[in-house]
């Protein structure tokens, strides 16, 4: 679902991955690319104006984070508009205070109203309540035997009579009422397409028994059709929200997307798939994460944001820059990308990786990582400062205490010393020598492009505090 707009993000993110802070035409490709997937996804032409003004307004408003990339920015931003579109926080299911709470359920054929009606009994079920289902679709002869065996399936009560819809509506009401069912989920008909005897049905429907919740029910696999249904299905009905379903489909997704834009009312249960239990209230930050495609990137998007320390990083950068590069500053580096997760997920979430890096980061082994941090740990602090001092019975006792080989510790600290070679030319001015980013005692493979990716507000000196954030984060591949 919503593939394109993954795609074109993760693509954008890539391009701007090298740069330091977002430029205008920055900011104007990255909209460029929202507008076109949402227009791609059948998303109404008005949401789509209004989500990439508000996206805009997001990158250019606020100071933006500087534990983020650029292309992390843009993700966030958009990522953060999604979840405001789709509504926000999930709409809480309150009871009524004389039972039964009344669920009326309404949509056209095919939308997926009977099933859901068994879906959404099961989740009352799991909420601890006692729910009937009514079935007041009396166009369909199917229809109420379809109700009555998925009634049967989750073991719920199904009440029908072959009197006329609002009749059995009322009447199932009044039986809920006397066997003491705490809620009552209401089936209708449907059309083809809106008209106004379906109309005046669901309408008497509803004013014989003044549903406390009226849903209607809509294919996720249509775009804004389904929304400009719903708004007519609003103007007649007053509903409290959406349930869209077969969001299991490779759906284009436009409905989700306008729902709230077009209707004004939020989704309040999506349904993603034929079984029962494929059910859950609709949650938007698990949607627009969906809809990203790419869940793991916003996990860390936020953790980089949350955990990152500026202040150890911009201190290991002083004393990088200085010429000073100790195993204990490499120490808090690694402990930097732990606080992040294990390295292949690590690698797997960032944006702007390539297929092929993330397949290789995957097959990182975060073992490697381990046995650095035990080596480093086994040392003493002079040790750590002054590697040179670790000669053979030193090796011999590190290997011990960090449960390795001497050749692993042997390893490690030619590595190691590589490393702060390189640093001392970067630190007197040398460049950036090829081959520097690489962990000691981690095998090559990808690259660690970890740590933030540089101020990017600065008083004009904006380039050179960049290649600072970039020069102290070990392995860097970029
Ligand atoms: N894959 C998938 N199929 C679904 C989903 N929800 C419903 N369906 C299927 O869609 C078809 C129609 O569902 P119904 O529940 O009968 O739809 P309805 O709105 O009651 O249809 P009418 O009563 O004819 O108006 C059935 O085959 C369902 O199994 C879903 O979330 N995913
Ligand atoms: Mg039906």
């Amino acid at each position: 679902m919503f593939d394109s707009l993954s795609d074109r993000l993760e693509r954008l993110s890539s391009s701007l991955r090298s740069r330091g802070r977002l430029s205008e035409a920055d900011v104007d490709d990255a909209l460029s690319e929202v507008r076109t997937a949402l227009l791609e996804a059948d998303v109404e032409v008005s949401v789509v104006r209004a989500f990439t003004a508000a996206v805009k307004e997001r990158l250019t408003g606020e100071v933006l984070s500087t534990a983020l990339s650029p292309g992390q920015q843009v993700i966030k931003a958009v990522h953060e508009q999604l979840v405001e579109v789709l509504g926000g926080s999930t709409l809480k299911v309150t009871y009524a205070s004389a039972p039964p709470t009344v669920v009326l359920l309404a949509g056209l054929q095919g939308a997926g109203k009977t099933t859901t009606a068994a879906k959404l009994a099961r989740w009352f079920k799991q909420q601890g309540r006692q729910p009937m289902l009514v079935a007041a679709d009396l166009q369909r002869p199917a229809a109420v035997e379809q109700l009555r065996v998925l009634g049967e399936q989750i073991g719920v009560d199904v009440f029908s009579a072959s009197t006329d819809p609002t009749s059995v509506a009322r009447d199932g009401l009044a039986e809920a009422r006397r066997i003491g069912r705490d809620v009552v989920i209401i089936d209708t008909a449907g059309r083809l397409a809106i008209d106004d005897a379906l109309m005046a049905e669901v309408r008497s429907i509803a004013d014989i028994t003044s549903p406390h919740y009226t849903f209607l029910v809509i294919d996720g696999m249509t775009g804004q059709d389904a929304v400009h249904t719903a708004k007519r299905f609003h103007d007649t009905l007053a509903l409290s929200g959406l349930i869209v379903t077969k969001l299991d489909y490779d759906a284009r997704g436009g409905a989700v997307l306008s729902a709230r834009g077009v209707v004004g009312r939020p989704v309040v249960f999506a349904s993603d798939g034929e079984k029962l239990d494929n059910f859950d209230l609709f949650h938007p930050d698990r949607m627009a994460s969906r809809i990203l495609g790419m869940g793991d990137v916003l996990t860390l998007i936020e953790e980089a944001e949350r955990k990152m320390d500026a202040t150890v990083v911009e201190a290991t950068a002083t004393r990088l820059l200085q010429g000073h590069f100790t195993l204990d500053d490499f120490l808090s580096q690694l402990q930097q990308v732990r606080k992040m997760g294990s390295l292949g997920n690590l690698m797997k979430m960032m944006p702007g990786m390539t297929k092929d890096v993330r397949q290789a980061a995957s097959q990182v082994d975060d073992r490697d990582l381990n046995r650095v941090e035990a080596i480093i740990r086994s040392m003493t602090p002079s040790e750590r400062n002054n590697p040179t001092i670790i000669d053979g019975s030193r090796r011999l006792r590190i290997a011990q205490g960090s449960g390795t080989s001497v050749s692993a510790v042997n390893q490690l600290l030619n590595q190691f010393r590589e490393m702060q070679k390189m640093m001392k030319q970067m630190a007197t001015g040398g460049g950036l020598p090829a081959g520097l980013g690489r962990i000691p005692g981690v095998p090559p493979r990808g690259g660690l492009g970890v740590g933030p990716a540089g101020p990017s507000k600065g008083s004009g000196g904006g380039g050179k505090k960049k290649k600072k954030g970039g020069r102290v984060t070990p392995p860097k591949n970029r």
